[in-house]
């Protein structure tokens, strides 16, 4: 009997290998056998189980992931190509592993690097790039999602501090952070009167419950923020930047991060499609052999072709003459929506067997539900998009 050809993989159908640096190819492929041996294991059980894997942080810290687009203060300096390849490769893991470092380093770090004191980067980034100090991102809030400028969160200054009243709704890490990057407004001042504040825990009146319940996800710690009358020093507040421009500043470097990370579950469904195609057996053949399943496929190695053509040119770009925030949503919108379409047409190609947990299709699945909301959502980059396009606000 003639034995089927091994498959071209997407890799070689997309030869970017070609395209990369000797570095960036070994800090993409360390992740990658992370990811495989020490996280892709257990898991289904974590998704399962609701528990993320706080004993993999050192590892993490280790291969210079946290901050690690940063320059300085003990961070690695990747360029931005490396770091998106290495977070891909933690997505192609799991949404919620890849969360983990998009917040530690673009939302907590970041802000601190680009709007901080000499003083406060001195204090914190260090530490937070060793793993020493988790940190989460404070925006949203129950009643102020897509529009963050109607935040309702307060800092009355009082003497040679600022007292913090509000709810953050959410959060990623801020069950386990040790301090978070809360954005309040100054007083009863309008968006422009946005401010940036390190609030650690231990501070009174700082709590942040879990939310529980999760379908999407679960192998992330989300939480609560909830700030009662917690006086912050002044000395505690990012002094280089007011406004709604500092939140959304660090929403561009998560969103990069998050239009790389997207095209790793898309990977990892494929992958499982793939393989299930070529050996589940229907009408006397594999059903990798029905056109339909064929068009399936074809359609999905496509669109993460074409999504990792983009993320590797806005990559360069933003290392060379820089990005703009409306080219970074034309690469989270593409590739989260990709991603998700790619992980519902997989789950189908697995049959029945695409809502077990014993694949990793539909925990993909799932959490791309939340990477679709979060970081924008479809929806607002789409209305971000539309606005440059158009110049009419359609918000
Ligand atoms: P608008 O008037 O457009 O802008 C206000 C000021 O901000 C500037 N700006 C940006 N700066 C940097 N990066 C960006 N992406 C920026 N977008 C706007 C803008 O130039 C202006 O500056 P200035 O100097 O003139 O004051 O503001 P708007 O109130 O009309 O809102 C615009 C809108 C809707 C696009 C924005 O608010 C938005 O992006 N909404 C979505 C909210 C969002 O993405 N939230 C995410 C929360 S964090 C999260 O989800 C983490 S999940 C992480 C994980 O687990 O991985
Ligand atoms: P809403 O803003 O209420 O939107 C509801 C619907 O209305 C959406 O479909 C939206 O697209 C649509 N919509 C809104 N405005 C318009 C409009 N003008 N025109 C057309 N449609 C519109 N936030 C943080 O600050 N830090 C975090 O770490 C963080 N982590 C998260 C982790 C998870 C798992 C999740 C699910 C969310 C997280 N978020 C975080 C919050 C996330 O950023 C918000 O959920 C997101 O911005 C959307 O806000 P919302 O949920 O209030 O939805």
């Amino acid at each position: 009997m003639a034995t089927t050809p091994e498959p071209l993989s997407l890799d070689s159908l997309i030869s970017i290998d070609a395209l990369l640096t000797d570095e960036e190819r070994m800090i993409r492929d360390t992740v990658r056998r992370f990811v495989r041996e020490r996280y892709l294991p257990r898991a289904a059980e974590l998704f399962a189980k609701e528990q993320f894997a706080t004993d993999l942080i050192p590892e993490l810290a280790a291969m210079g992931l946290l901050g690690g687009s940063l320059t300085g203060y003990g961070c690695a300096g990747m360029n931005s190509v490396a770091y998106g390849l290495a977070v891909q490769e933690l997505e192609y893991g799991d949404s919620g592993l890849r969360s983990f470092v998009s917040v530690q380093g673009s939302l907590a770090m970041w802000p601190i690097w680009k709007y901080g004191s000499e003083e406060q980067k001195q204090r914190f980034l260090p530490k937070m790039a060793a793993a020493e100090i988790i940190g989460c991102f404070g925006l949203t809030e129950p009643d102020s999602g897509s529009d963050p400028g109607s935040m309702t969160t307060r800092a009355r200054t009082d003497g040679d501090h600022y007292v913090l009243n509000g709810t953050k709704m959410w959060i990623t890490s801020a069950p386990v952070a040790h301090l978070a990057v809360v954005w309040a407004k100054v007083d009863d001042g309008g968006p422009e009167s946005i401010r940036g504040f390190i609030v650690e825990r231990g501070m009174p009146g700082f709590e942040t419950p879990t939310i529980h319940g999760k379908m999407s996800l679960r192998a992330s710690p989300t939480g609560e923020i909830v700030l009662t009358d917690v006086r912050v020093p002044k000395a505690s507040m990012l002094p280089n930047v007011m406004g709604l421009k500092g939140p959304l500043g660090c929403l561009t470097q998560a969103r990069f991060g998050i239009s790389w990370g997207a095209l790793g579950a898309a990977r990892a469904c494929y992958d499982a499609a793939l393989a299930y195609a070529r050996t589940r057996v229907q009408f006397d053949k594999p059903i990798a052999s029905k056109q339909l399943i064929q068009e399936q496929l074809v359609e999905m190695a496509m669109e993460i072709a074409k999504g990792q053509i983009m993320a590797l040119h806005y990559g360069r770009l933003k290392d060379t003459s820089g990005i703009s925030p409306i080219q970074v949503s034309l690469c989270k919108k593409n590739n989260v929506a990709w991603a998700l379409k790619i992980a519902r047409t997989a789950r189908g190609i697995l049959g029945g067997n695409g809502i077990l947990l014993d694949y990793p299709v539909v925990r993909h699945m799932l959490n791309l539900e939340s990477v679709y909301t979060y970081e924008g959502t479809n929806e607002v980059h789409t209305l971000i998009l539309g606005n440059a396009l158009t110049g009419h606000n359609a918000f």
